[in-house]
């Protein structure tokens, strides 16, 4: 079934090479969606940085976009910050941990990389520590435990967080090759954790990546990307069944082979932060007014 499955995307993604209008607005180039990142600070004063959740299956990519911001943010390819795996296996990411961005400009957001998400009730990142680390209570360096969460008490477990250790915007990071693929009991858990933010007033906003091996047509210009069908086929599909709204979902391409930046790769992901940033801050401003 799934080799069909895999066959059928295949076929779909060839008759749908892409129409000439382009489905979404997109920037002509990264300087405005640069400047806007590099100027950046929050207005709330107490709050030292924004703090951006990433989550998603394993293998998605979610290392890879942290990297993927500090090379576009640097000017070069850098592999420094979070590690990333090319095997397939379990989650390469065990370690709860803050990522702050080096780069000329002082970047006051951070990213929080977690363990991959799995199907099996014992494996990949627990739920429930998805959920703790949203209200703050997951102390840096976690070890996740799939078969067990963090408990009240633990050496992991942070009893009294503050807005800062708190998570401010949760992003679910997605291969968008993989999106029709995705088993039931991996989406149940995406949309678990999805309630959760809800309940916690958290915005969510999702990124498919790996664009380049789902669509090979769109591969770097930015153009193509959003004029291809195939690709917002996934967009639809994912927002059918995580629930997001389809203005919260954005394509990506991380740098994974590349040795040097490119301008399409950077707007996308300066385009994708920006939307970020401007989600975080929309919590923070709910929090002035309750
Ligand atoms: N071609 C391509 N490869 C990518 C992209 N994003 C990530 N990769 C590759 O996919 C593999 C997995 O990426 P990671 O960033 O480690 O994925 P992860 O979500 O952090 O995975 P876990 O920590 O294991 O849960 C690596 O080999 C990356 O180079 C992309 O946009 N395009
Ligand atoms: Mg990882």
């Amino acid at each position: 079934m799934k080799w069909f499955k895999i066959w059928l995307m295949s076929y779909v993604n060839y008759i749908s090479a892409g129409s000439s209008k382009p489905w979404r607005e997109i920037p002509e180039n990264k300087t405005d969606d640069l400047s806007f990142v590099e100027n950046y600070q929050p207005k709330k004063k107490m709050v030292k940085h924004l703090r951006i959740l990433l989550h998603g299956p394993v293998g998605a990519g979610k290392s890879s976009f942290i990297n993927s911001v500090t090379s576009c943010l640097q000017g070069r390819i850098t592999c420094s910050n979070a590690f990333t795996d090319a095997t397939s296996g379990g989650s390469f990411t065990t370690q709860y941990k803050t990522h702050k961005i080096n780069s000329a400009r002082s970047c006051p957001f951070v990213f929080n990389d977690t363990m991959g998400l799995e199907e099996g009730n014992n494996d990949g990142v627990h739920v429930e520590d998805i959920k703790l680390a949203m209200k703050g209570h997951v102390r840096e360096n976690y070890m996740f435990h799939p078969e067990s969460p963090l408990s009240e008490g633990d050496k992991g477990y942070n009893p009294c967080p503050t807005l800062d250790d708190k998570v401010h915007i949760l992003v679910f990071v997605v291969d968008a090759g993989k999106v029709s693929l995705m088993d039931d009991k991996v989406v149940k858990k995406m949309r678990d954790v999805r309630r959760a933010a809800c309940d916690l007033g958290i915005p969510q906003l999702a990124i498919l990546t790996k664009i380049d091996e789902a669509c090979p047509m769109a591969k770097t210009n930015v153009e193509n990307v959003y004029k291809n069908n195939y690709l917002k086929q996934q967009v639809d599909m994912f927002s059918q069944l995580v629930g997001l709204p389809l203005s919260c979902i954005f394509l990506v391409k991380n740098y994974s082979s590349e040795i040097v930046t490119n301008d399409d790769i950077d707007t996308m992901i300066l385009n994708t932060l920006r939307q970020i940033i401007n989600y975080g801050e929309d919590f923070l401003d709910n929090l002035e007014q309750n």
